[in-house]
């Protein structure tokens, strides 16, 4: 009974296809058909991603986006390595990968010069690029897409926000990120583009977006200009932390410098809720699901975005501790 139903079913699936097949000949029909090649899934996706450093709690995050996403997804393999902020390690852990014959990479590079060799290098082994997080100065032409946040608009942001934290003007002090990263350079840009004409940016120092590295700058600002100081703005949370410490450390109170912070970490949440950041610029570092989702799209040969900008807000002392919780990262 059974098999007799299967077998008509069959016969009416053969009629319809016979019925809509269109007039050329079968033979040529279906080779047509089965030569089309078969969409690549995750299950087919080697991923290398040469990730710069371990710096922030920002860069945690990030790292955790990506491994937790290529599980999640089932990709079958992610090529991870930490170049511990030295651009040298990631050209070296890129050129591995290029050897390894990987499908895509996704390259956050640590600053933005000095990347034309090696993006040549895969262009040429036709390996795609997308660029993420930080920018770089290559020409777009090596590189498929970038996917990442608008640091200038994040410096921006946190123009607007001393303006308004300073609105009779006065000194602040700057600790940026890494030299030369598009992160550092993006944020000092637009923080000067923004500022008010009655703020005076009276130093700037980097402090590498590491707060060990940041503590000794912020001890120097604080006895330098000791009593001059309105304002500091300072380019991740983490390095706002060690600000906070000298800041203890030289008797200063929460609030009697204000703070523009960058990232929206925990930590910076936690700095808000203690008094001593008044603006936390959001940078979204959760940046795995985008990435893959592009880079299964490019193995399949579909269009993708030239440039794919984070959503970003900024956060504020009057809703951090109810926000605190729901953070990720
Ligand atoms: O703000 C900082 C991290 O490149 C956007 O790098 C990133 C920055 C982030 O170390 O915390």
């Amino acid at each position: 009974m059974r098999i007799s139903k299967l077998v008509s079913a069959i016969m009416v699936f053969a009629f319809l296809l016979a019925g809509c097949a269109p007039a050329t000949p079968a033979a040529t029909a279906v080779p047509a058909a089965t030569d089309a090649p078969a969409k690549k899934t995750y299950a087919d996706m080697t991923l290398c991603f040469p990730q710069l450093g371990a710096e922030s709690d920002w860069r945690t995050a990030d790292t955790a986006s990506f491994k937790e996403t290529a599980a999640t997804l089932g990709i079958k393999k992610l090529v991870f390595s930490d170049a511990q902020q030295k651009q040298e390690n990631q050209i070296s852990a890129m050129r591995s990968c290029i050897q390894q014959g990987v499908d895509v990479i996704a390259l956050p590079p640590v600053v933005e010069d000095g990347w034309d060799a090696v993006l040549t290098e895969a262009k040429t082994a036709g390996i795609p690029v997308i660029i993420v997080d930080r920018s770089v100065s290559a020409d777009k032409s090596l590189y498929v897409s970038h996917i990442g946040s608008d640091m200038e608009l994040e410096g921006k942001k946190a123009g607007d926000e001393m303006n308004k934290l300073l609105p009779n003007g006065g000194n602040v002090l700057e600790i940026s990120g890494t030299t030369g990263s598009g992160a550092a350079v993006g944020r000092a840009k637009g923080f000067r583009e923004t500022l008010n004409k009655n703020i005076t940016i009276l130093d700037s120092q980097t402090g590498n977006f590491n707060p060990t590295e940041a503590k000794p700058v912020a001890e120097a600002f604080l006895k330098k200009y000791a009593g001059k100081i309105d304002g500091f703005f300072i380019h991740n949370d983490g390095m706002a932390g060690a600000v906070v410490e000298a800041m203890k450390a030289a008797g200063v109170k929460p609030g009697d410098i204000k703070m523009v912070s960058v990232d929206g970490t925990r930590g910076g949440f936690q700095m808000m809720i203690d008094g001593w950041v008044q603006a936390d610029v959001e940078c979204n570092p959760l940046l795995g699901p985008q990435v893959m989702e592009m880079a299964l799209k490019i193995m399949n040969g579909e269009p993708v975005d030239a440039n794919v900008l984070t959503n970003e807000t900024v956060y504020y002392p009057d809703k951090a501790k109810d926000l605190l919780p729901t953070r990720k990262y």
